[in-house]
Parts: C-alpha cells; sequence; structure tokens
C-alpha cells in the first residue's frame, strides 16, 4: 500500500470513528476564549489518527491542532499536518459541515492533501502532481473569474473588527457576495471545487489549511498570506486563498494599499 493509499484508509476509518462518538454525550472544553472549543471526539481523533501514522511509520512526524508537534525545529523527513476535526463550532452546534484535515509534506514539500467532510461522507484528495478528486471523481482545474461576479468566503466576525473590518469590507462591497461556512478546511475546498472565487481569513494555523491548500494548489488556485508571500506550514498565517485572477483582484487593489495595517495584524496573530 502507498503512503497516498494509507492516508485515504486512515482518514475515512478516523471520520467513522468521529461518526459513532458522535452519538455519545460530548465533553467540550474551552481552550484560548470562550469561543475555542475542544471536546472528547477532537482529542481522540488526534491520538487515533497519530497512533495508526506512528506504528506504520515510526520515522513520519505529527503536527495536530490537538497537542502533537507544536514546536518541532525542522520540518525535514515526512511530517503530517493534522487537524482531527475543523470547523469545532459546526461539530458542537450543527453536528455537520466539519471536516478531518491532512496535509502530508516530504522534507518541507507538498506530497498529498486530504479533507474529509466527515457527515457528508466525502473525500477531497489530491497527491501533488497527479490531480484532485472528489471522492472518485478528478475536480477540473478552476476557472479565474472577477470578484463583482463572484461569491468569495470571509466570516462576518472579521468584518466587525476596529483594524482590518473596514480593508475588508471594500472587498465585500465589491464581491457580487460572501459566505462564511464556519470550516476553513471546507472553505478551501469549495475554492478548489469553483464555488468561492476566493476565502480570506486572517488567521489560520497550519492544520487548518495544509490539506486544502494542496488540494487547490492541484487544480491552479493559489494561496497566499494577505501581504502576497508564500504560506508555510511552520507558524499561524494571515491566508488569501483563490482562483489566479481574483487572488491577485483582491491582492491588488484591495490588501496592498493597506500593507502596512496587515503587516502588523500578521506579526500580532501569527503567535
Ligand atoms: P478549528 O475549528 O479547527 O479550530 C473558522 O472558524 C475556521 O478558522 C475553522 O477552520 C477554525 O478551525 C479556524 N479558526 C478559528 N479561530 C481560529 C484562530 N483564532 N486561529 C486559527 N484558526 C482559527
Ligand atoms: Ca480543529
Amino acid at each position: 500500500m502507498s503512503l497516498y493509499e494509507f492516508a485515504q484508509g486512515l482518514i475515512l476509518e478516523a471520520g467513522n470513528k468521529v461518526r459513532i462518538m458522535m452519538k455519545e454525550d460530548l465533553s467540550i472544553e474551552t481552550k484560548s476564549n470562550p469561543n475555542d472549543l475542544v471536546t472528547n471526539v477532537d482529542k481522540a481523533t488526534e491520538n487515533y489518527i497519530y497512533d495508526a501514522i506512528l506504528r506504520s511509520y515510526p520515522d513520519h512526524r505529527v503536527i495536530g491542532e490537538e497537542g502533537h508537534g507544536h514546536h518541532m525545529e525542522d520540518i525535514n523527513g515526512v511530517v503530517w499536518v493534522v487537524d482531527p476535526i475543523d470547523g469545532t463550532l459546526n461539530f458542537v452546534h450543527q453536528q455537520e459541515g466539519f471536516a478531518i484535515s491532512i496535509g502530508i509534506y516530504r522534507d518541507g514539500k507538498p506530497y498529498a492533501g486530504l479533507v474529509y467532510d466527515v457527515m457528508k461522507d466525502v473525500l477531497y484528495h489530491a497527491k501533488v502532481g497527479e490531480g484532485a478528486f472528489e471522492n472518485n471523481h478528478e475536480l477540473k482545474t478552476i476557472d479565474n473569474t472577477q470578484l463583482n461576479q463572484s461569491l468569495i468566503g470571509i466570516n462576518p466576525n472579521w468584518v466587525t473588527k476596529p483594524k482590518m473590518g473596514p480593508i475588508f469590507s471594500e472587498i465585500v462591497n465589491q464581491a457580487r457576495s460572501c459566505r462564511a461556512f464556519g470550516s476553513a478546511a471546507l472553505e478551501i475546498i469549495s475554492v478548489a471545487r469553483g464555488q468561492l472565487a476566493a476565502y480570506i481569513t486572517p488567521r489560520l494555523q497550519p492544520w487548518d489549511f495544509a490539506g486544502g491548500l494542496i488540494i487547490l494548489n492541484e487544480v491552479g488556485g493559489i494561496g497566499s498570506n494577505l501581504m502576497g508571500e508564500p504560506l508555510t506550514i511552520e507558524s499561524a498565517n494571515s491566508i488569501l486563498v483563490g482562483n489566479k485572477a481574483t487572488h491577485n483582484e483582491i491582492l491588488e487593489n484591495y490588501l496592498n494599499p493597506h500593507n502596512e495595517v496587515l503587516t502588523e495584524l500578521h506579526q500580532r496573530f501569527r503567535k
């Protein structure tokens, strides 16, 4: 079995376990703030994925949201970047609209991305250079679009903030309309499917975007931080992903003019 096949089997089995665990009462705790939740299912799922990887590949390393590998000195060798449940608020409040997200890197280079929409039972996956798939169906290269004829993804919470709000609201005004799904991985997938032209957010951790970004790149979409710089899995990032045309339009017309403010926010949010 190839590493890619192993990863597909693993994410499907982890999702299966999530669906079973959801039938029991959740134990919910808060993390950094009252809206930052973690459940027993997040933790159990990350542990399950971690143990399974290390059992089959003892020399691989795992960066996971719920505690694994947060202080890696380097990203040499094979590194799995794992979010056991992306969209925890959806998981807790809606029992759907969340995903398991996995990005696999070899010596810092993307190897494969997997995002599993657990309740829809749809697996998005891509091995770099071999196309991206929704279950067994190949996704096509995404079209370039213009912002005023497109939907974009943005969480309205950010538009209310004093410094970034005014910058983001210009983008919101220009777009045909906006959507907020509450799972970064699924929003990036929505860009990869050509449903959203872009997704923008001031702060994501590597596990929120790694899997989705690898899939998006495979269908011709691009990602950067809000200053247009490349994304890294070594720290938190601000994020703009999109089809090439909309990404460039947002960056050049709406973000670059505010580079100073955005750089300051980016530095603050990276921690
Ligand atoms: P999570 O559910 O795995 O925590 C929308 O809220 C998306 O952004 C979700 O994918 C969520 O991931 C992530 N997210 C929410 N708050 C965040 C924060 N302060 N830093 C980084 N990612 C965050
Ligand atoms: Ca999570």
